[in-house]
């Protein structure tokens, strides 16, 4: 199996990469964002306690997300790997998940953290906010997110740099010359398995 993270901060393209990457490798593609708006978008108790936090801009408590992900884990037995897409996004998201992992005797090959710029994140978020329908897309929501990013997710990156598995992508440019970016890790690596 190749396990894989797509980090970065909000906006900063992981779910728009994500879909190019599933297409090209058959990663079984696990979204928290996703998985949460789905629990919202059909009233779940969880998701309506995750909506709480989600319309504020904050992260979701950490117990939540790493019930979803465990159970996505044990449902999901026989895949070429995880892409692993907004998760995970606090120090211990990134010790449960390697947990998670070594009880399957699996482990994460790479993360792969996309770089762009506050001033970029924030005119995507708002570009979006004009069509999405998404009640986290507008100019306050947004600042709150990127202040939750800064304060408790950019930590993470900390975490795997010192396993050497975090790798910076540039995250600005056109979505393909993004997408030949993070394939070029890719490739340097699954085809020394
Ligand atoms: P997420 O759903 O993970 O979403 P995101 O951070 O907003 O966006 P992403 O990086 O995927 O950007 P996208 O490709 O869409 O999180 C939403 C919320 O869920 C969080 O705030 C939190 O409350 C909660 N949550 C999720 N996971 C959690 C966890 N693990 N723990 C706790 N809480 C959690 O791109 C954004 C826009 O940019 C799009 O409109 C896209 O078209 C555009 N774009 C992409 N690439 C571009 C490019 N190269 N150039 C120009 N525009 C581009």
């Amino acid at each position: 199996m190749f396990n894989l993270i797509l980090f970065g901060p909000p906006g900063s393209g992981k779910g728009t990469q994500s879909e190019k990457l599933i297409a090209k490798y058959n990663f079984k593609h696990l979204s928290t964002g996703d998985l949460l708006r789905n629990e919202i978008s059909k009233k779940t108790p969880l998701g309506l306690e995750a909506k709480k936090f989600m319309d504020k801009g904050q992260l979701v408590p950490d117990e939540v997300v790493i019930g979803m992900i465990s159970s996505a884990l044990d449902n999901n037995p026989n895949v070429v790997g995880f892409l692993f897409d907004g998760f995970p996004r606090t120090a211990a998201q990134a010790e449960a998940l390697d947990k998670l992992l070594e009880l399957k005797h699996q482990s994460i090959n790479v993360m792969l953290a996309l770089d762009v710029s506050e001033e970029e994140l924030v005119k995507r978020l708002q570009k979006r906010g004009e069509t999405s329908g998404r009640t986290d897309d507008n100019q306050q929501v947004i600042r709150t997110r990127i202040l939750e990013y800064n304060r408790k997710t950019s930590p993470v990156s900390d975490y795997y740099r010192k396993s050497k598995k975090a790798v910076m992508v540039k995250g600005e440019g056109t979505i393909e010359e993004i997408f030949k970016g993070l394939t070029k890790e890719i490739d340097s690596r699954i085809h020394k398995k």
